[in-house]
This record gives C-alpha cells, structure tokens and sequence, in this order.
C-alpha cells in the first residue's frame, strides 16, 4: 500500500493541553507517526513518498470542505497570537473564552479584532494547541490525504495518508480534538470530485467523528459511519449518539454506533459488520476509513478493549468491501504500540484486497 507520509509534521508538536483545569503533556505528540512510518517499512508495506500537490490546487482542496473565513484564520492564527503580546513566541496558544451556540445570542458572525478572543470563534475545546508549525504541518497533512484520493482515482487499490495532526474533528469552521483541516473529508471530496458518484467514509477511531459528519450531515453522496465510546461520557461529547442520522437531502445517510467504554473485541465487530453492510448498501463506490488505532486496550486516553491481534482481521474485513479505499492516519495514543497496530491493519487489508 501506496504511503503519504507528511514532511512537515514534526512541525506540529503542543506543549500542553488543558484537562480538567490543568494543564497536562500533549498526547498526540511526533513520535507516533515516527512508529508507523518505521513499522511499515520494517514490514515493507509498499513505498513511502511525500505528497506532490502544488498550492493552488491544494488550496481549492481545502475551500470545498473548509469555510474561507476559517482558512483564513488559521494561516494567520500564529502570526496574531504573537502580535497580541511577544511573549506569546514562547506560548502554545490556547483558547479560552467562547461564543457559545447561537441560542445563548453570542454572534458568530463577527470575527473579533482580539486574536486569543478569535481562537475561541474557531476552537470548539482547550486541548489543541497551536503553534508556529501548525499551519504548514495541517496544510501538508491535507495534501497526504488529497494525493492519497489521487493515487486511488488512479488506479491504487489503496493509499494511507501518514500525517498529524489528525483530522476528523475538524468541522467546516471549527477546530478541537487534536485536528484542524479534516484530512478524511478532503479525501472523501476529491474522491467525489474525481468521479465517484458515492463515497462512504467509515470512521473507526475511538472517538466521533464528529467534523465529518458536520460536513456531509445535509448530503446524500456522502455516506458518514462512525464507531465510537459513547458521547454520554466520551470526548467529543455533544454528538455521536444513535439518532443522528442526517438532514433535509443527506436524511439517512449518517449513522453512528455509540459503544460504551469497555467494549471488547466481539461487540466491537458486530458493529463493524453492520456498518460494512451500510457501506454496500449504500452502493459506495469509494471509502475512506479515519484510522485511529485509540481502541486499543492499551490506549491512555480511551477505553475499548481491542488487542494488536484484532487489527488484521479488520483489515480484511475492509478488504471484502472490495473498494477504492483512502486510509487517513487519526489517533492512537499508546505511542510505542500505534505502529505495531497501524501495520497489522493496514497489512491485514493488503493480504485480503
Ligand atoms: C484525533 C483524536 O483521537 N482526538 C482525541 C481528542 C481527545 N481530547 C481529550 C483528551 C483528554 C485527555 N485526557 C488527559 C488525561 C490525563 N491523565
Ligand atoms: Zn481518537
């Protein structure tokens, strides 16, 4: 399998993210992509390449997913957050204070003057840091995942868009969760975009998807599946549960598993099976699947109980789809394993596709 492994992403590296009032070490941190990449080449899991995708076409990537004002934001947030104060250089920058949604009267449609006030328009949580990188790093790991769709429009079975950060919490305006352009979504659209007249994209990192399914909720050529610790008491919290199935054109074409924190390995994979049955039902001609390797019972942050001898089965079990498939590369943050899992489910798809 075809790798698009994101140059620049070490450029993105938080110091701390806020938890429950104080401020804790990073989780998703360099060292988990350094895993991957290194136990995909030990096993020799097909070639590794950089992304060639020039700006222009890059950037009209990004504006059929993400709103303009939102991309305009982040190509600046650094810059101003370092105007606010010079101090700032030495600082992640953080939010902290919100608009709330529109039924508090808080306005979301003036973006303040005050760029800490700002990061608190875009950001739905405290606990993705932004730095000096992040916006080379996002916009790098978006073009993995557009040359990932690109290589499968032509002819690939399969690629794996290798980046951080992650994406699958990031909405049309909105970043959090580690994520800030949603990779899984630019795939899913370019994919679109190259011909495919339905693309489902499959979402199976521990926590809802909760960006994509913002950005497909109202179309049908986009079917959103997500498998995830139930937001009653998992993070991303407000969305996630069972009765989202979409609205006006997209009705029907959402749908969520919320699975309670200790699902093992069996319930786990009956759902699985009910959203690959979803899948063909929906007569996708493409998939993408957000792979965050975060079910792992070892994970820090996170609570299923799935073993590193679970993966290849799911991979096969991808494979029997028999799809075009984009893998983007999510979270997963019990670092020294995540490699070990990532290639015994991406070779688990290889062996069956
Ligand atoms: C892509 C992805 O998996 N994003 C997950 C974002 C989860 N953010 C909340 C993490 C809560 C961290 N808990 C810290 C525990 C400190 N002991
Ligand atoms: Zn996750």
């Amino acid at each position: 399998m075809l790798t698009l492994i994101n140059p620049h992403h070490a450029e993105h590296a938080g110091r701390q993210e806020m938890f429950r009032g104080r401020l804790v070490d990073c989780h998703e941190v360099p060292d988990r992509l350094h895993y991957v990449r290194d136990e995909l080449q030990r096993r020799a899991i097909g070639p590794q390449r950089p992304p060639e995708v020039g700006d222009a076409v890059l950037d009209a990537a990004l504006a059929r997913v993400h709103e303009p004002r939102y991309l305009h934001f982040l190509a600046n947030a650094w810059d101003d957050w370092v105007a606010l104060d010079p101090a700032n250089a030495q600082r992640d920058a953080l939010p902290s204070v919100w608009p709330l949604p529109q039924a508090h009267a808080f306005r979301h449609d003036r973006v303040p003057l005050n760029a800490a006030a700002r990061l608190g328009l875009f950001a739905f949580d405290s606990g993705t840091p932004l730095m000096a990188g992040t916006w080379r790093a996002a916009r790098a790991g978006a073009a993995c995942a557009l040359a990932a769709a690109q290589a499968v429009l032509a002819g690939e079975r399969s690629a794996f868009a290798l980046t951080r950060p992650p994406g699958h919490h990031a909405g049309p305006g909105f970043y959090g969760g580690y994520c800030f352009l949603n990779n899984a979504a630019i795939a899913a659209q370019a994919l679109r975009d190259g011909g495919h007249a339905r693309v489902a994209v499959l979402d199976v990192d521990y926590h809802h998807g909760n960006g994509t399914q913002t950005i497909f909720y109202e179309r049908a050529d986009v079917l959103t599946l997500s498998l995830h610790g139930d937001p009653h008491t998992e993070y991303p919290f407000f969305l996630g549960h069972a009765d989202e199935t979409g609205a006006g054109a997209g009705e029907g074409f959402n749908r969520n598993w919320p699975l309670p924190r200790g699902t093992g390995t069996a319930a786990w994979r009956a759902a699985l099976d009910e959203a690959l049955q979803a899948v063909a039902g929906f007569g996708a001609t493409a998939l993408v699947v957000p792979l965050g390797l975060d079910t792992y019972e070892g994970d820090p942050i996170s609570g299923f109980e799935l073993r590193s001898g679970d993966y290849p089965a799911i991979g096969a079990a991808l494979a029997a789809l028999g799809l075009p498939t984009v893998f983007t590369f999510e979270g997963g943050y019990a670092v020294a394993e995540v490699g070990v899992n990532a290639a015994n489910l991406l070779e688990g798809f290889e062996r069956a596709a």
